[in-house]
């Protein structure tokens, strides 16, 4: 039995969930998943039994809660070294940090105008100013990472900061945000793996309905 708990919210809308899950998935940690849906936007009050902000994800490593998606997925780097988490090369371990840095903190029009939703039809969302300020600032990182790596991941292998984007993958096919073709093949990439897959089904499958995530 696996000493790992990770407590997620609904797969459909749960954005900061998916970022651990992916992550943990694709490198191969054992855990155990409990999914506490939230069925209104101010999320559910059960949260606030098992974590301290009140919000998902959160990860029980024996005695440690760890909360924040970053957080998480940095201290499941430390405590399985062997797996490269991290790209393994310090300076793109560095940039790997810095842009997954940027994502938790930055993006916030993306985020609030385009919800992770893995059952929205694709259909094209006009952009404003900010939107379209967040959309090319995702197409130089994204270009820039599989340029220096050559992909098919942003460091080659699958990382941390891979993890961190993944909601943005979703966001930016269902919106139909961007035509750039480094966008394009990677989310090509990143939807081919089973972990996605696994991810998109379950969520296209849930019962719940969050209005405000209906954008
Ligand atoms: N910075 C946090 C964000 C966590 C977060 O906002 N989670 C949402 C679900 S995707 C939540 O629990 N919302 C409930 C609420 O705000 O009440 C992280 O990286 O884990």
């Amino acid at each position: 039995m696996s000493e790992l708990k990770l407590y997620i919210g609904n797969k459909n809308y749960s954005s900061w969930s998916f970022r651990p899950w992916i992550g943990m998935k694709v490198l191969g940690v054992d855990f155990i998943e409990e999914l506490i849906p939230f069925d209104m936007a101010a999320g559910n009050p059960k949260f606030k039994a098992f974590s301290p902000t009140g919000k998902v994800p959160v990860l029980v490593d024996g005695e440690q809660t760890i909360f924040e998606s970053l957080a998480i997925l940095d201290h499941l780097s430390r405590k399985y070294p062997a797996q490269a988490f991290w790209p393994k090369d310090a300076r793109a371990h560095s940039h790997a940090m810095a842009i997954s840095c940027e994502m938790l903190g930055g993006f916030s029009a993306l985020r609030n105008q385009c919800p992770m939703n893995m059952r929205r039809p694709v259909v094209k969302m006009e952009q404003d100013e900010a939107l379209q300020k967040d959309v090319k600032r995702i197409e130089t990182i994204w270009s820039d990472c599989l340029a220096k790596s050559g992909g098919p991941f942003l460091f080659g292998e699958f990382t941390i900061a891979d993890a961190m984007f993944a909601p943005v993958v979703n966001r930016m096919e269902v919106y139909k945000l961007s035509d750039h073709p480094d966008v394009l093949s990677f989310i090509d990439n990143m939807k081919s793996l089973d972990a996605w897959q696994e991810w998109e089904k379950a969520g296209k499958a849930e019962p719940w309905t969050v209005e405000e995530d209906e954008a």
